[in-house]
């Protein structure tokens, strides 16, 4: 063992210097199997194992320099790496685009020969009811804003298929770091749409206690965490959370979403890397719907979308039809087992189209043409192309189809109308939560809020208790 020691000890001295070093410490070692385990971690704790799943066996490591297919290749760090003789830049475009994975057809028929997991008549008319109450909820919170009711709102419109879909294929105890676009995964794991209109008309029972904008949602029995506004700061979160599963070796992973404007930030990339090298059980969807406020993608990245990136990454990843319910279903169910299984991560690039404004705040007709949203709001609705799906299995009907818009309607009706009779939370919730002994700058603030509105109590809502 000491003798091992003293080992260790040059090739940790010599590492520093040069990688080749490492060779001869190396050969003193063959004989000594019994303690090769260690080098190796000691070898991989330094990075100079490959960073792919598969790490290079011991004898690997031995020579300096390899002859493959008549080609001369050094094992570098990072791997093995061949010598061409030609100069040969890589590409910066493929010859052909990454291809989509899809099973349902626009008409919402199989797909012949198509890969997807099964889906029983009940989860099916589940998926089906939470996307048109999702639809159903923009409608009436769409219009709420727009009656100043309430002061923001964000709509999903076209993406209903990537919110109930994916929910559809994860697991409760999955961790959500949502983006704003995806409220449609609360509500599949039955968050409410009283719990909903609470938030958004910021009244006492909303669970951030109005201190957020409408549509920022969070749950902690829904293991939803809350939606922040600066976008793409959930993404390197999700790889902590999923870092922190793994270590308590728990049956689950953390799920982030994102859009395309979130992968044109430095977080995206800090957390597909981090995530790699931690091997990390962390699922990222990124929802490339075309736009990111009124930037289109042609100005955001040059690369075949963001599938691509995870490679760059070593991320294993797939595109899929965001428009495709069965085809997410079946790639977020396949994406969770390998995540927690394999503990790594996986990169899911759900091709869209926004067809709703931005938010409320927003006129998209002002830098998009008019028939390219009704083309996709029309054409390629995925709710409708569900719709179609369950009613050749027999599953759905027109009648159910009534009924359920009906009653949805009603029930929108009256939790909004609840939620806004409802008083918003006491003036104390502003100071509170952040310091556990409130600084008597902070203190000074409240009091000086609470004169203020005694003394012009018509400029202030008369349902806020003081
Ligand atoms: C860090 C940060 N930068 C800019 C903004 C302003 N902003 C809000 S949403 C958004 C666009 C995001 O687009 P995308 O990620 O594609 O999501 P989508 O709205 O299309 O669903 C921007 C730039 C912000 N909220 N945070
Ligand atoms: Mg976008």
């Amino acid at each position: 063992m000491r003798k091992l020691t003293a080992i260790i000890n040059q090739i940790k001295s010599k590492m520093s210097s040069t990688p080749l070093c490492l060779n001869q410490a190396l050969r003193n070692l063959r004989n000594l199997d019994e303690n090769r385990n260690a080098v190796l971690t000691l070898l991989s704790s330094r990075r100079l194992a490959s960073t792919t799943a598969q790490h290079p066996s011991a004898s690997n490591l031995v020579d300096d320099s390899y002859q493959t297919q008549n080609q001369q290749a050094v094992d570098f760090p990072g791997g093995i790496v061949k010598f061409i003789p030609t100069m040969r830049f890589i590409s910066e475009s493929p010859l052909e685009r990454s291809p989509c994975y899809r099973v349902l057809d626009d008409n919402g028929q199989l797909i012949l020969g198509s890969d997807f997991l099964q889906v029983s008549e009940e989860v099916a008319v589940k998926m089906y009811h939470d996307m048109v109450a999702l639809q159903s909820m923009d409608t009436i919170l769409y219009e709420a804003q727009r009656q100043g009711r309430i002061s923001f709102y964000v709509t999903t419109i076209g993406e209903e298929a990537i919110n109930i879909a994916s929910a559809a294929g994860l697991a409760m105890d999955d961790v959500i770091f949502p983006q704003y676009r995806e409220p449609g995964v609360l509500l599949w794991r039955g968050f409410t749409l009283q719990e909903f209109a609470n938030q958004c008309f910021s009244n006492k029972y909303d669970y951030g206690k109005g201190r957020q904008m409408p549509a920022h949602y969070g749950s902690k029995k829904h293991n939803y965490i809350t939606v922040a506004s600066t976008v793409a700061t959930q993404i390197p979160h999700a790889v902590g959370a999923a870092y922190s599963l793994k270590m308590d070796k728990k049956d689950a992973c953390a799920v982030t979403y994102f859009g395309d404007g979130g992968s044109s930030e430095g977080d995206f990339h800090a957390a597909l890397n981090f995530a790699a090298v931690l091997e990390a059980p962390v699922i990222f969807i990124c929802r490339n719907n075309g736009w990111a406020i009124s930037t289109p993608t042609s100005d955001q990245f040059r690369s075949d979308g963001i599938v691509v990136k995870g490679q760059a990454y070593g991320v294993r990843s797939i595109r899929v039809d965001g428009n495709d319910a069965l085809a997410l279903y079946s790639a977020v169910q396949t994406a969770r087992q390998m995540a927690i299984k394999e503990e790594r991560p996986i990169l899911i690039e759900a091709l869209t189209y926004r067809v709703g404004h931005h938010t409320t705040s927003d006129d998209s007709t002002k830098y998009r043409p008019a028939n390219e949203i009704e083309r996709w709001r029309l054409a390629r609705d995925p709710v409708a192309r569900f719709r179609k799906w369950i009613e050749r299995n027999g599953w759905w009907n027109s009648i159910a189809e009534s009924e359920l818009r009906s009653s949805l309607r009603q029930q929108l009706l009256h939790a909004i109308q609840v939620a806004e009779n409802v008083e918003k939370p006491p003036i104390e919730d502003i100071f509170s939560d952040v310091y556990d002994v409130p600084p008597s700058n902070l203190h000074e603030q409240e009091l000086r809020l609470k004169e203020t509105i005694k003394k012009h109590p018509h400029e202030y809502p008369a349902n806020i208790s003081l």
